[in-house]
């Protein structure tokens, strides 16, 4: 059996599903497969053919059959549709009934219901999608944020799968010369030497390490990025995080100490899905317990963040002398942004509203002035806070961010790669085969050209009916 056994749909069978969600004003039906025409025909006339060569791929209105209502119709050829096989669209009006109405009628005549992602899915098998832009097309779908549609759109564009189709081009080219020694070890043929082929597996390594480390930035950027919001007590934390989301999350006083325990909220600042935590202040030690143990779990949050925002306050002596006193270290895998809050008791020109500041280790930090009670200096703030995580150090990387499944082949791929250049090194002909051929099939399964049923099914699940 193929790899498609299960659930394969073949264009023999004729599928349809409402593609617009239920209450709109307008509906779309999409019925796709061989009969496509047909069952159109019984529940859509117009004055005009759907079937005339000149009406191809033009929306004739008619009416439903059913109940004489106003229904555009349109007719793809295949291979020239979404899925690639023959597919009618309908456009009724929208609500739950009529669509559903019309929706009846199209299954009774002749057409089953579509599983969910079945249209991806019939692309994907019709060769009109590789498989990272199907996952880019729910990855669309799902997006919660700008920058998520954004990925989205860059993988749906299919460059991505290029890279690796090219990746595995070379690998098959290498495997190509390998079974050639092998067939033939008597003649001397015209043989790559050992380095060159190393240097090819070095390539492709190199290419796909790259790939993988991107993968922190996706998931970042998919999942939201954890920003913690940290400092001394009393500097204007709570304040902050009020002043960002703009509205009073948290309790705000002239108390030190009014923020006890750490305060979760999810945003979007700048386009990107923000996970938020206001934190209790810290200070070198307390003796109150409850106190401890609000900054035990400041500090749990500051060493799981990604960014963090460390309040300081410009009217605290201390804090100007050593903004960072109250942290033992400044953690070193969080991008780490100075906040010098209550910038409108000390008002000052334009031009130092912005700067870096250097702390005791050489660390380059940069900082912005801002006052949580007048809102100044947090568009500078949030500007800031993009900046970095779109492209400031390690989260920056190419402009393919992949995603968990990927970076689970990827990693296959390149443990595989790293056997073969082992093997390859001792002339070890088979082995090295071997490998390289368990490389190229995990490069082959991120685009779908050697993919198993189950993978398929995992993915297709993800996705609405309809779509
Ligand atoms: N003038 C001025 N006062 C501010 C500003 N931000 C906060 N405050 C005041 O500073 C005091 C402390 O504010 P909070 O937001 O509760 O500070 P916090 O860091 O959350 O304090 P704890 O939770 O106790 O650690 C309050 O009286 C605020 O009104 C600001 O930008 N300007
Ligand atoms: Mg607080």
């Amino acid at each position: 059996m193929g790899i498609f056994s299960k659930n394969f749909f073949s264009a023999e069978d004729t599928a349809a599903a409402l593609c617009t969600s239920p209450g709109g004003a307008i509906s779309i039906i999409r019925i796709t497969g061989k009969d496509a025409l047909d069952v159109a025909e019984k529940v859509w006339k117009g004055k005009r053919s759907l079937r005339e060569k000149k009406n191809l791929r033009r929306v004739l209105l008619g009416k439903t059959v059913q109940d004489e209502e106003p229904c555009l119709a349109f007719y793809m050829k295949a291979p020239h549709s979404y899925t690639g096989d023959d597919t009618v669209e309908l456009q009724c009006h929208g609500g739950s009934i009529a669509p559903g109405r019309l929706l009846k009628a199209v299954y009774a005549a002749g057409a089953r219901p579509a599983e969910p992602g079945e249209f991806t899915r019939r692309a994907f098998l019709n060769g009109k999608l590789d498989l990272t832009q199907a996952e880019a097309v729910a990855d669309l779908i799902g997006a919660r944020s700008d920058v998520a549609a954004d990925l989205a759109l860059r993988q749906l564009s299919g460059r991505p799968g290029e890279e690796i189709r090219a990746c595995r081009e070379i690998l098959l080219s290498l495997l190509a010369e390998i079974e050639s020694r092998m067939d033939f070890p008597e003649e001397d043929l015209d043989w790559k030497s050992v380095p060159a082929l190393l240097s090819d597996v070095e390539e492709v390594r190199e290419k796909l390490e790259k790939l993988v480390s991107s993968r922190k930035r996706g998931a970042i950027l998919r999942e939201g990025v954890r920003l913690v919001i940290a400092g001394r007590p009393n500097s204007g934390k709570s304040s902050l995080l009020n002043a960002l989301l703009g509205y009073e999350r948290a309790i705000v006083t002239e108390i030190a100490g009014t923020t006890r325990d750490t305060l979760e909220e999810t945003a979007d600042f700048r386009g990107i899905p923000v996970h938020l935590s206001d934190t209790a202040g810290l200070r070198s030690e307390s003796s109150d317990r409850i106190e401890k143990i609000g900054m035990e779990r400041s500090m749990d949050s500051i060493r799981r963040a990604e960014v963090l925002f460390w309040v300081a306050d410009l009217a605290d002596a201390e804090a100007r002398k050593d903004p960072f006193g109250a942290l033992e270290a400044v953690p070193e895998n969080v991008f780490v942004i100075l906040v010098w809050n209550k910038s409108d008791l000390f008002p000052l020109p334009e031009a130092k509203k912005r700067g870096v500041y250097v702390t005791g280790t050489g660390r380059k930090i940069p900082y912005v002035r801002v006052s949580a009670k007048t809102g100044e200096g947090l568009d500078l703030l949030l500007d800031l806070f993009r900046e970095t995580v779109l492209e400031g150090g390690e989260f920056s990387s190419g402009e393919w961010e992949v995603s968990l499944r990927h970076a689970q082949e990827l990693e296959k791929a390149l443990s595989s790669l790293a056997e073969g250049a082992l093997v390859l090194e001792k002339e070890e002909w088979e082995l090295a085969a071997s490998s390289l051929r368990k490389a190229s099939d995990h490069l082959g399964g991120i685009t779908g050209e050697t993919v198993s049923a189950d993978i398929l099914e995992e993915i297709f699940s993800r996705f609405c009916i309809g779509k």
